[in-house]
């Protein structure tokens, strides 16, 4: 079954919607097997953006990813990856469509709340890098069998 890796990010935090974010994707019936609060050091926020190194808001997101907890959340489903790119909305929240959680929540291409991995190969990556495989639980929650077979 597939995984992906969910970030929370400081300004979602600070601006108390980690209950009103992770209750999407429960509702939704994706099946939480990791969850924590942690500060990002700058070692590890270089890691997650190494693909950014080179553009020009390289060092404005290792900033702000740095500059206060985030929320990792590692969520299991089918096409999990694509769902909550789906859910997330575009990377610019002005193009994000009401009811997504970038066009609820945000407004500013920096600021835009939320983080989910782009590919299962990607995932598989971002979640070795925010999880030890101790702090990943597998469990059967009751009813999943009515979300997805
Ligand atoms: P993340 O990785 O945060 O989920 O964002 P996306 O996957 O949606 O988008 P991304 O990797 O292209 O960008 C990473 C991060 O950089 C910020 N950013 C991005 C920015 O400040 N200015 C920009 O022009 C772009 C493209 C936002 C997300």
């Amino acid at each position: 079954m597939e995984r992906t890796l969910v970030l929370i990010k400081p300004d979602g935090v600070q601006r108390g919607l980690v209950g009103e974010i992770l209750g999407r994707f429960e509702r939704r019936g994706l099946h939480l097997v990791g969850l924590k609060l942690l500060a990002v050091d700058r070692a590890r926020a270089e890691r997650h953006y190494a693909e950014h190194r080179e553009r020009p808001f390289f060092e404005a997101v290792i900033e702000f990813i740095s500059s206060s907890p985030v929320v990792a959340m590692v969520w299991e489903g089918p096409s999990v990856t694509a769902l909550v790119r789906s859910m997330m909305g575009p990377t610019n929240p002005a193009g994000a469509a009401p009811g997504t959680i970038r066009g609820d929540f945000g407004v500013d291409i920096g600021q835009n709340v939320i983080h989910g991995s782009d590919s299962p190969g990607r995932a598989e990556e971002e979640i070795g890098l925010f999880f030890s495989s101790e702090e990943l639980v597998s469990w059967e929650r009751a009813g999943t069998s009515w979300i997805y077979p």
